[in-house]
């Protein structure tokens, strides 16, 4: 019956890897794939932990002990009927068997808590952030704000259907403005709700965290691959959640030097101060990356960039 057991289960769990490595070919990085049913890759050590945790400790798991337990109810359906056994035992305990049902889950319990408190506090433990970004979330939109690099709160709308058509990106994850970071620094993100409960969330970060009014949550990251990473609010918040997404682009430092300027804003940390007539470097940045079209209006930056968030509606509400 164990032989039995182990067999389905070992079977099941090939198959179901299988069928996952057959539809993981070949994966988009940074946003959702077609028919995918695996988690994205992932592009931080602390998502690539969250995955191993997810994938190797826990599925296997959880897959044994449903297939363990659909087995038992099988056998016993079968084997313990009316029919099969018409004479039932009349013994109501079995001190062996109770003590193994208690101790082996908490022993599964504290084997997933290693995995889990570690990972935990991995998330919890932020190296010292290189640079920190304030994201609020807003019905239905995120205002992003650099403090240290005197960039005040711009508005990051949903890239209208037609748009994005014409650029070739994905509705409901492009946005009008991107939120900007450098490639292999610590970035923190302040997150906060202007009005409801939003939640940040960008899957291939691994990052998530509630956006919640009156209240700052902080995740942190660091990507060292520069590029476009899709992500969108995780909280329902009312009749346009779905067009609140969220595009990261991710440059080298020089070029995230260049955007912040375009901001009207002063670039620190390691990078020279680029000076204002370096409109070139900023379009080598914003030509760095794929549909970097999105990045900067660059001749009207500044004015965009101390832009307070309005309260008019998202262009995809305007439209309807
Ligand atoms: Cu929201």
């Amino acid at each position: 019956m164990r032989a039995w057991v182990a067999g389905a289960a070992a079977g099941a769990m090939t198959a179901l890897w299988g069928v996952a490595a057959l539809a993981q070919t070949p994966d988009f990085i940074g946003q959702p794939t077609p028919g995918g049913i695996d988690l994205q890759p992932g592009v931080t050590s602390l998502r690539n932990d969250a995955a191993f945790f997810h994938n190797i400790i826990l599925m296997p798991i959880i897959t044994a002990i449903t297939l363990l337990v659909l087995g038992l109810l099988i056998w016993i359906c079968i084997r313990y009927n009316k029919k099969a056994n018409p004479v039932p035992a009349k013994f109501t305990h079995n001190t062996f068997i109770e003590v193994v049902w208690t101790v082996v889950p908490v022993l599964i319990l504290m084997f997933i808590a290693i995995f889990s408190f570690k990972l935990l506090f991995a998330y919890n433990d932020m190296p010292k952030p290189d640079l920190t970004v304030k994201a609020t979330g807003y019905q239905w939109y995120w205002g992003y704000e650099y403090p240290d690099q005197k960039i005040s709160e711009y508005v990051s709308n949903v890239l209208p259907e037609d748009e994005a058509k014409k650029k070739s990106v994905p509705y409901l994850l492009a946005a009008t403005e991107p939120l900007v970071v450098p490639a292999g620094k610590v970035v923190q993100v302040l997150v906060t709700g202007g009005d409801v409960i939003h939640s940040f969330t960008v899957p291939s970060f691994g990052v998530i965290a509630d956006a919640i009014p009156g209240r700052v949550n902080n995740v942190w990251f660091k990507v060292d691959r520069p590029g476009i990473y899709y992500g969108n609010c995780r909280q329902l918040c009312g009749i346009q959640h779905s067009a609140m997404p969220i595009e990261v682009h991710v440059l080298a430092q020089a070029d995230f030097d260049a955007w912040v300027v375009s901001k009207g804003g002063s670039p620190k940390g390691s990078a020279p101060v680029i000076p204002p007539a370096a409109a070139p470097a900023i379009e080598a940045a914003t030509a760095a990356v794929p549909a970097a079209a999105t990045i900067a209006p660059v001749a009207d930056g500044p004015a965009t960039a101390t832009t307070p968030p309005s309260p008019a509606p998202a262009p995809a509400l305007a439209a309807k």
